[in-house]
């Protein structure tokens, strides 16, 4: 099932924030069942930036993510029911059970793929771009990655190759101020993102604002550039996970960040905030709707097969083509 998501921009905001938070806060529920048969990379809490890239989007645009991709997976319009069965190990989930939730990938919407391999998605989705440019197709390539990635040497040449070439491609950082335990300030000695996209000639911008509407301006003016032919843009977007880096749970009491600053976080939450814009009518709606699509894809992911054993090495080396 896809979902059409609302015709008001306001109400489309909300949906896919809440759709991704109600769908993620169920994952975190049953984890201790052992029904997820993956590592979960939770977005509470971030989930602003991916729905707010994804709503100036055309079909014919293409978007990368990272391992932490069930929020960008939704936001883009990527199957529940098919995310649901990848994330429970089952044969009709989008990566035929295989993937998990690090890989997850829709590309009949335009969302290419996710890796759990830090960074990937900069040469891959820098790649798409040089086709793109190369067949003169239309469309443009958003690569989304979080802080740490641009600590790999592989988002700097990819970033470079882009401002060579003129590609059209819309750098993302998600900067959650952390690399799993690590805070920026153990990794860099400046956090300098923009300042690093101009060192290559890329018009860079920042948006620190909570607000899944500021988000879509500032993402709109960089992707309406690089649709126009201009080459490259770059956008930092400030965010913070509420989760652990990797789990259901929270993670005060390891101490590498402090519940105060975990409440300040929650009290900026993008979600409040866009629901504030909302009358109560149309968010209890929405919210219904939600809860049965959230109910809706558990049970489709349940019920579905675990892929055959002869099914096990399928799709895993290349054969000559794609059955
Ligand atoms: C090439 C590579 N190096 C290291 C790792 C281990 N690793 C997994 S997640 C992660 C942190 C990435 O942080 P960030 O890019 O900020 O994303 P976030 O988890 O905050 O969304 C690291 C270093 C990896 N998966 N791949
Ligand atoms: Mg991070």
């Amino acid at each position: 099932m896809v979902a059409e998501a609302p015709d008001v921009r306001s109400e489309r905001l909300y949906y896919k924030m809440a759709l991704i938070r109600a769908f993620e806060e169920h994952i975190a529920a049953i984890y201790p069942t052992d029904a997820v048969k993956s590592p979960i990379h939770l977005s509470i809490g971030q989930e602003a930036p991916a729905v707010a890239v994804c709503e100036v989007l055309r079909p014919e645009d293409a978007v990368f993510g990272t391992y932490r991709g069930h929020a960008l997976y939704i936001a883009r319009g990527g199957n529940l029911r098919a995310m649901a069965a990848e994330l429970f190990g089952k044969a009709n989930g989008c990566g035929r059970g295989k993937a998990g939730s690090m890989h997850l990938g829709a590309p009949e919407v335009g969302m290419m793929f996710t890796s759990a391999i830090v960074a990937t998605g900069a040469p891959n989705a820098m790649g798409y771009a040089f086709a793109l440019k190369y067949r003169q197709q239309p469309g443009i390539v958003v690569c989304m990655v979080g802080d740490g990635a641009v600590d790999e040497g592989v988002w700097a040449e990819s970033l470079n190759f882009s401002a060579l070439k003129g590609l059209p491609i819309l750098w993302v950082v998600e900067n959650n101020l952390y690399a799993i335990h690590a805070p920026l300030s153990n990794r860099m000695p400046r956090p300098n993102f923009c300042q690093r996209a101009e060192a290559y000639g890329i018009p860079a911008s920042r948006i620190a604002e909570q607000d899944a509407d500021v988000m879509v301006d500032g993402f709109a003016a960089a992707a309406e550039a690089v649709r126009d032919g201009q080459g490259p843009r770059f956008v930092e977007v400030e965010t913070y996970r509420w989760r652990e880096h990797v789990g259901p749970n929270e993670d005060t009491s390891l101490g590498y960040r402090t519940a105060e600053e975990l409440a300040v976080w929650k009290d900026k939450d993008c979600l409040k905030r866009c629901a504030g814009n909302l009358d109560v009518a149309v968010l209890s709606a929405l919210d219904t709707r939600i809860a049965s699509e959230v109910a809706d894809a558990l049970a489709f992911a349940e019920a579905s097969p675990y892929p055959d054993d002869e099914d096990l090495l399928r799709h895993v080396f290349h054969d000559g083509g794609c059955v």
